[in-house]
């Protein structure tokens, strides 16, 4: 999609630190890390938010993201994802995504 800056680290990894990668995902740090550890799962196809993927595609974002996360050790403590839709909730980028935040305390209710 143009003008998509996560379309754009698909297509060119050098704008992202790439943490995994395979034929249809891709797991890379967060420009503005929110927690010590702070990493994004997205699919390499163009999807805008959580209501337009299907199951399949939602499980494996997930459990891409829990691989990851254990790889780094945050299963250690535990660890906060968060899948931001549209912009009540503060989605920034239109190209869905999971974010995974570890290595601090978390609270709850999120603000
Ligand atoms: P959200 O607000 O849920 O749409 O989160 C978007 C996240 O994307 C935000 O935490 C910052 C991150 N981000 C935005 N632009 C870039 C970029 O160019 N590179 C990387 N690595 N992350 C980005």
């Amino acid at each position: 999609m143009p003008n998509c800056i996560f379309c754009a680290i698909v297509n060119d990894h050098r704008q992202a630190k790439i943490l995994y990668e395979d034929t249809d995902y891709l797991a890379f740090e967060d420009l503005h890390p929110q927690a010590p550890a702070h990493f994004l799962v997205i699919p390499k196809r163009h999807i805008e938010t959580i209501l337009d993927a299907d199951k399949e595609t939602l499980g494996n974002l997930i459990h891409i993201g829990v691989r990851v996360a254990r790889k780094m050790g945050l299963d250690k403590n535990g660890f906060r994802t968060v899948i931001n839709c549209k912009r009540h909730a503060g989605q920034s980028v239109d190209h869905l995504h999971v974010h995974v935040m570890g290595g601090r305390w978390f609270s709850w209710p999120p603000g």
